[in-house]
């Protein structure tokens, strides 16, 4: 099956404008952030190709948060399988509490046959719902039923998605195959029927870039590359975040800190904007 996107579309080194070296807003904004209605609390979906990043932004976003390197979600360095398989909710300590957003990490996509698609997207569907509990193991053979003890009957309004994160590997995007880039769209159809919205994130933008020099703040966006992705799937460019995850760092840097928040912050903002307008529909 063809490549969505041109191969020979190498990412333009164009960085159009750097970043502020860092925004201390974001990390306000994300640290300060509290939902309209107590008790509320904004659940973020990851989803996307295996390997892409997903449990690593996890780590990221913790790591910044509670100022370490956080290797909770695990991450890994040689299988190119599904390394995630569990559906699981992270919440990131606040003193002695928590912040009032979680993210949630599930099985990456990958097909082998039409099928899995299918059942894959059946299963991304019950999970923007809130149907699916913790620890549920995704299997592409069979999508979750209903009589599973991991299928929440009743889901509260915690339990559902309010923000689908689609997290892409900024290296492979150029050559992501048909079936991938429609089970992308396929997912983002059932969200928008939900009227959940959804933000993208490239990751590795410090191998996709790498004339970027360390320097991920002067990262600067391939315009093109993020184009074609958003012409692709349908998400618009200005909800597209490049991103550096903590990945092999063993200490932090205000760098990538900063890249990590502005994408966070933006995330938030969009699942909070969807959260207040649901609110205020049942008022
Ligand atoms: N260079 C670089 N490597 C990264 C980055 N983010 C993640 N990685 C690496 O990419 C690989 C896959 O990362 P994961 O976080 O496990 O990806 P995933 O999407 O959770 O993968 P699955 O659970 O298999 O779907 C690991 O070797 C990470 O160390 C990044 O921003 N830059
Ligand atoms: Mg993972």
């Amino acid at each position: 099956m063809g490549s969505l996107f041109s191969k020979t579309a190498t990412p333009s080194p164009l960085l159009e404008k750097p970043w502020s070296r860092e925004n201390p807003t974001d990390q306000h904004f994300v640290k300060n952030y509290k939902p309209q209605a107590e008790e509320q609390q904004l659940r973020i979906l990851l989803h996307g190709p295996v390997g892409a990043g997903k449990s690593s932004f996890i780590n990221s976003v913790n790591s910044v948060l509670q100022n370490r390197v956080c290797r909770e979600a695990l991450v890994d360095n040689t299988s190119r399988d599904c390394f995630t398989k569990k559906y699981t909710t992270y919440r990131i300590q606040n003193g002695k509490t928590f912040y009032p957003f979680v993210l949630n990490d599930m099985m990456g996509l990958k097909y082998t046959s039409r099928r899995n698609r299918r059942i894959h997207v059946k299963d991304v569907k019950q999970a923007l719902k809130g149907h699916i509990k913790d620890g549920y193991s995704f299997n592409p053979e069979n999508k979750l039923s209903k009589g599973d003890r991991y299928y929440n009957r009743a889901p509260t309004e915690n339990n559902k998605v309010h923000v689908l994160v689609c997290v892409v590997d900024a290296n492979t995007v150029s050559l992501m195959n048909d079936a991938t880039v429609e089970a992308i769209q396929d997912v983002r159809d059932e969200a928008t029927d939900l009227e959940i919205p959804q933000v993208a994130i490239f990751t590795k933008i410090d191998e996709a870039f790498p004339e970027i020099n360390h320097d991920v703040t002067n990262v600067c966006k391939s315009k093109s590359l993020q184009e074609k992705f958003s012409i692709a799937v349908g998400i618009p460019i200005n909800c597209i975040f490049p991103v550096k995850n903590y990945h092999s760092e063993t200490e932090l840097n205000p760098d990538i800190d900063a890249v990590i928040m502005n994408a966070l912050r933006h995330i938030i903002e969009t699942g909070n904007d969807s959260l207040n307008k649901k609110l205020r529909s049942q008022t």
